[in-house]
């Protein structure tokens, strides 16, 4: 399989903004959603300012390139857990409210956390829901398995899934995969996006980490009736740092995505290059299927 991402000319399409302290830095790492009813791309992003914590800014587009934001962060650290900032928020919408998973980063190390929202700025707050241990990279599943919901994670260097009938107690944690050896993904790996369903399988975006502390991109596949077994993945990366802004900035070589959108006949892939912006890169669905 070899499927390349095609970057948007336009790219970056999102830079931090030196007159909003709270941003003035580093913007990266956005999930993204698209409503079709109302017309829009909704994004969360990761935004970093004068005081280093990491706070979740709002942006709302027509078209998916051209983002209006807002001001002020919609989402700030409200807890102990999030001292050092909320990071790397991913979206997944069940009926009428959109669930944002996150990294709540403190002294205590990172935990995954929840909240939801029906419009991006206002939000139940879940808080940490898995305590125990460091975990990240997580995501829910768009619908439910064997009627209970489904959670991605990780936990290095390994993607795992938990369950839950409530989303407030998560159980049955199990491993579905893992970094090879001697491969772009050979040190960790961990969710991009959520899941989109096609008619071959769940397509999950991920990233892979090699020993260079690479970060690049690449497709999985999992099987329609079990979203825990995976069926392919990319042997080769879909996007790897190419472009100078994915190479230099806060954490050089680094692309990291949290978004995969799909709109008209493609799918569009939203990544932080470098820890320092937001861009886009996009690949045609009927490609994707003839490789899968
Ligand atoms: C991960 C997360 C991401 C970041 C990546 C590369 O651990 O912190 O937010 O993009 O590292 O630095």
């Amino acid at each position: 399989m070899s499927l390349k991402l095609k970057r948007d000319l336009r790219n970056p399409i999102l830079l931090p903004i030196r007159e909003h302290s709270w941003e003035s830095r580093f913007i990266f790492n956005g999930a993204v959603v698209y409503d079709k009813k109302e017309g829009l791309f909704h994004m969360l992003y990761r935004a970093m300012g004068v005081d280093d914590i990491s706070r979740i800014g709002y942006a709302v587009s027509t078209d998916g390139v051209h983002f209006s934001r807002l001001d002020k962060p919609v989402f700030s650290p409200a807890s102990d857990f999030e001292a050092k900032g909320c990071e790397d928020p991913r979206l997944t919408k069940i009926g009428d409210n959109y669930y944002m998973l996150y990294t709540a980063y403190s002294k205590n190390g990172m935990r995954v956390s929840m909240a939801s929202t029906g419009n991006f700025i206002t939000w139940k707050r879940y808080g940490v829901i898995l305590p125990d241990q460091d975990d990240k990279d997580a995501a829910l599943f768009p619908e439910k398995v064997n009627g209970r919901y489904m959670l991605y994670h990780r936990i290095e260097p390994n993607i795992w899934v938990s369950f839950s009938d409530d989303l407030h107690h998560w159980t049955d944690h199990k491993t579905i995969m893992s970094p090879r050896k001697d491969a772009w993904d050979s040190l960790k790996i961990g969710i991009g996006a959520p899941p989109i369903k096609t008619s071959h399988g769940w397509l999950m975006l991920y990233h892979g980490v090699d020993r260079n502390m690479v970060y690049r991109l690449g497709f999985a596949l999992f099987d329609l009736d079990d979203p825990t077994k995976l069926i392919r993945r990319s042997n080769e990366p879909i996007l790897e740092p190419q472009e100078d802004f994915e190479r230099f900035g806060q954490v050089p070589n680094v692309v990291f995505s949290d978004a995969m959108v799909q709109y008209n006949e493609n799918y569009l892939v939203y990544y932080g290059g470098a820890d320092n912006c937001m861009a886009l890169a996009t690949i045609p669905i009927k490609e994707v299927e003839k490789e899968f």
